[in-house]
């Protein structure tokens, strides 16, 4: 198999049966594996809740390690629509001309920096400092700043070894702590001012509140781009004509970023917790267990897309669920979409060519499953037109 391939374990399990039943920590999962029930799931938040134990929807769960809430992630309609009307323009800022201007100076500057390089590690090297350094401007605080997020190093909220790392999450914890008092004595118009001097139903946005938006902000967005970046590069390095056709034909890369994001499927999972005895796939679901929806496995549905496993860049039709799907889909997409958008569009503007000198694969497991999600390392070289 080539190094940009990306398999779909779940395939078989999907077609004869629908689920797959998991382990986790002794807080077992059915995770939901056809389009149709993770559509249904996503949407009914009246059985399937997000406003569980902080940390049980998470997969694997992060109840040892946070006690703390995040926002709006980690609630459910009505509160929910009420955080959410609060975040929502300013996580769409991303359409501004000026912000993707900045952002394309941004992206450019780190091309340009890779380009004739030898041997560039792509996920510490690229991927970790460009989604640092977008990050500043969705916050809306000084780019120097980014300095101490790559610092920390790809494996912030987890480390290499284990997948839940409390010490690890305490570094972003203290920080945002930090942060947040700094803000409240000279605010500014920086997300966390403009989080600290909102109302909620008429109450003040608490600390605790604020810290829990910041926390997804900085951690639903990490892996995820940092994934979904280095994951295109190696598309590219191993299909140059991809890249020659962008270059070509500029307007098919709205529908380029779609593909690769439902061809990667950055964020495998993501559970619920069900408030009744019910069933999916006629398979019986007990009251408080937990369910998830593998946005990865329904992105290769042969019922609903076509040649599931190949990355079709135009694909016309592409009712992918890379992003998540009703109430909850993400607030970070504007942003994400945008930094693909403009990563597309600078290397085929600058970029002759990938080499793959060597890599590892980062696999997730999951029960029967081995999903491989992105890489641990890819080392390329990057020539110049
Ligand atoms: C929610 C995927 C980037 C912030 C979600 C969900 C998915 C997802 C599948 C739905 C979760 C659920 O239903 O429980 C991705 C992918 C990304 C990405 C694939 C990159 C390619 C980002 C970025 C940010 C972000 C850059 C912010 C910096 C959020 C937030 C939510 C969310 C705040 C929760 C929204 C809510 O509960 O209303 N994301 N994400 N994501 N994402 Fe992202
Ligand atoms: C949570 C989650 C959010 C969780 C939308 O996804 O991303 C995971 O990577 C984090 O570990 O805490 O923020």
């Amino acid at each position: 198999t080539k190094t940009s391939e990306f398999p779909d374990p779940f395939e078989q399990a999907r077609i004869q049966k629908g689920y797959s039943d998991i382990e986790d920590q002794n807080d077992p999962v059915t995770m939901l594996l056809r389009l149709k029930d993770v559509r249904k799931t996503a949407h009914n938040w009246k059985t399937f809740i997000s406003g569980a134990k902080p940390g049980r929807i998470v997969v694997p769960s992060e109840v040892a390690i946070r006690d703390i809430r995040q926002i709006p992630f980690e609630v459910d309609p009505p509160e929910h629509t009420d955080y959410r009307n609060l975040v929502e323009p300013w996580f769409k800022r991303p359409l501004e001309e000026e912000y993707q201007a900045k952002l394309k100076g941004i992206i450019d500057e780190l091309v340009d920096e890779v380009i004739n390089k030898e041997d560039v590690e792509v996920v510490a090297d690229f991927s970790l400092k460009l989604q640092s350094r977008a990050l500043t401007l969705l916050l809306n605080i000084p780019y120097e700043e980014s300095e101490t997020w790559i610092s920390w190093g790809v494996h912030v909220f987890r480390s290499e070894d284990t997948a839940l790392d409390g010490d690890k999450a305490n570094i972003l914890y203290d920080y945002l702590d930090e942060q947040i008092d700094k803000a409240i004595e000279n605010p500014g118009n920086d997300l966390y001012s403009m989080l600290l001097s909102s109302e909620v139903n008429g109450q003040k946005m608490s600390k605790e509140e604020v810290k829990g938006v910041m926390i997804l902000t900085f951690a639903g967005g990490r892996d995820t781009v940092i994934n979904a970046v280095t994951n295109s590069i190696s598309y590219f390095a191993e299909n140059p004509k991809a890249l020659k056709r962008i270059h070509e034909e500029p307007e098919i890369i709205t529908k380029a970023v779609e593909e690769l994001v439902r061809y990667f499927s950055p964020l495998t999972h993501m559970g619920r917790v069900v408030t009744e005895d019910t069933k999916v796939c006629e398979h019986a679901i007990k009251n408080d267990s937990r369910v998830s929806m593998c946005w990865a496995s329904a992105n290769r549905d042969s019922a609903v897309f076509e040649k599931p496993n190949e990355v079709v860049l135009d694909r016309k039709i592409n009712p992918h669920v890379g992003f998540g799907f009703s109430h909850h889909n993400c607030l970070g997409a504007t942003h994400a979409r945008q930094i693909l958008k403009v990563l597309l569009g600078s290397l085929a503007e600058k970029v002759g060519g990938i080499e793959i000198k060597n890599y590892k694969d980062n696999i997730e497991e999951w029960g029967e499953f081995n999903r491989k999600v992105g890489f641990d390392n890819i080392t390329v070289n990057f020539s110049g037109k």
